[in-house]
């Protein structure tokens, strides 16, 4: 189903879709396409006889799967995502590796897990992998044109995007790296601060902080505008070699700010629905598994957190509508037949469930992360094998017919793309810095501390899929818990086995 003649396939797709100011050059560029495409193939046969396809890899900034259409959202429409993963495969169960920007975003770039590189904070993981070559260098030292726009690697929002800088980027990874900055929460209109600000007299304020703003102008006004635009003109130029274009947008991450247009099908906001609030929902959760945000620290009552639902929704709106141009850029470039693109987030993140809010905790909503991958000719299909972030580097270098390094701690996932059905882990892993988690099929495991002394959290998830019963404690489950803790201390272990050199 994948293997297709590439060389058939390449030109016809040039042909097909050649604009009209290139046909009337008649047979000379027809030929100048043959010979392009004929040496991209032979490149290709000479690793494992696949096509050479470009990929484009699209990164949501804090966006959970909960508040996509295609994932059974019912108020907020996505429907750019919605029509890649009408023609992918929808993973119903992706994990990160880190529930937040700056370990998860290192893990799946360099192919190991935050425990092995060290990368826990918001550094680079260059240091930590030496000149081994990261996902999108590993695609670059295979002859093709590497470029990210915007946030890849960590940057901080909104502080990052207002300068325009870096963050922790790796140069080594890009041909070119082109930054978006835009306003955030300093775009003019109408905001409102949500967290810490029961009485409403604070301005609206920068940082990692809930703020509404519902903005004048056009998408072009903020960060991801510049960036759709910017991937859309990437995509566009015609160039000798394949690409891998990274293409990052910031929302839904805070400041939740949007113009104005992207708003109405969430407003009143007091026709947000919030999750069902469970009395003494945190009497059996350790102290540790509390969430970093609650409804009760950032002191918003329940005005201000259908507020933020609402708001978050309009960022993912506005998201939605920017991947929709770059999709749109890659079919009016003829390339949606020899492009693999992927959709995913790096992290989920908490709209109010057991009144958290934001990523870090090790909860579903939090660990989950939406995932998308279509490949050319692959026939569209939902999987629901438990997979990882960390999947994607071998599983790209292997479609596009690169080497997988031996050393890289994820899964070759690509045989579910042919067979949906089949599931490539038993268990999925991801950590926050305090605490891990083991994902079966039908239990979440969650340990606090190396030796679970901070807690335990287990959830049956076949029973209790919100989890709102933490069973650690309950006798009867004991023997479960006694094998997680086995399984978690072997996990650690094979985590912390690899070539890097760090214990
Ligand atoms: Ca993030």
């Amino acid at each position: 189903m994948l293997r297709k003649d590439w060389n058939v396939m390449s030109i016809n797709a040039e042909q097909d879709d050649l604009p009209a100011r290139r046909v009337r050059m008649g047979s000379l560029l027809v030929i100048a396409v043959m010979l392009v495409a004929g040496i991209r193939t032979t490149e290709a046969r000479d690793a494992k006889e696949q096509p050479q396809y470009n990929v484009l890899f699209i990164i949501s900034d804090d966006l959970t799967a909960t508040a996509l259409s295609c994932y059974g959202n019912t108020v907020c429409s996505t429907p750019n995502i919605d029509r890649l993963a009408a023609r992918g495969t929808r993973f119903t169960r992706a994990y990160c590796q880190g529930t937040y920007c700056g370990p998860s975003r290192a893990s799946f770039l360099t192919g190991y897990y935050p425990h092995a590189t060290g990368v826990l904070g918001y550094n680079s993981p260059r240091e930590a992998i030496g000149d081994r070559a990261t996902w999108p260098q590993h695609f670059k030292n295979h002859g093709y044109y590497t470029a990210r726009v915007s946030k890849i690697y960590h940057m901080g929002v909104p502080g990052g995007i207002e300068a325009g800088t870096d963050g922790a980027d790796d140069p080594a990874s890009w041909t070119e790296r082109f930054n978006s900055p835009g306003p955030e929460w300093k775009a003019p209109g109408d905001g409102e601060t949500l967290e810490g600000n029961p009485d409403g007299s604070k301005p609206v304020v920068g940082g990692n902080t809930f703020v509404v703003v519902e903005a004048d102008g056009d998408d072009m006004v903020h960060s991801d505008g510049k960036t759709a635009a910017k991937a859309c003109e990437l995509i566009a130029q015609q160039r000798d070699k394949p690409f891998f274009l990274g293409v990052g947008f910031v929302r839904p991450h805070v400041p939740f700010v949007a113009p104005r247009s992207y708003y109405e099908p969430f407003l009143p906001y007091s026709s947000m629905t919030l999750p069902e609030k469970i009395e003494g929902d945190w009497n059996d959760i350790p102290k540790a598994g509390i969430n970093y945000k609650t409804s009760l620290n950032m002191k918003m009552d329940e005005r201000r957190q259908r507020k933020a639902v609402g708001g978050y929704y309009a960022s993912v709106a506005f998201m939605d509508a920017q991947v929709g141009k770059v999709l749109d850029a890659l079919k009016d470039a003829g390339l949606e037949d020899e492009t693999i693109v992927i959709f995913t987030s790096d992290h989920g993140y908490h709209l109010g469930e057991h009144d958290f809010w934001a990523k870090v905790s090790l909860h579903e909503e939090s660990a989950l992360v939406p995932l998308i991958i279509h490949v050319p000719g692959q026939e569209p299909a939902v999987c629901r094998s438990l997979v990882e972030l960390i999947d994607l580097y071998p599983t790209v270098a292997s479609l596009c017919g690169l080497e997988v390094p031996e050393r890289l701690q994820g899964e070759d996932i690509s045989p579910l793309l042919e067979d949906p059905t089949a599931s490539v882990r038993d268990a999925a892993f991801s950590v926050n810095g305090r605490g891990f988690l083991l994902r079966e099929d039908g239990w979440a495991y969650i340990q606090y501390g190396e030796e679970a002394e901070r807690g335990i959290e287990l959830f049956d998830m076949k029973n209790d899929p919100r989890q709102y019963t933490n069973l650690a404690e309950n006798p009867e489950y004991a023997a479960v818990v006694k094998t997680f803790r086995e399984k978690m201390a072997a996990r650690l272990k094979a985590v912390r086995t690899n070539d890097l050199g760090r214990h």
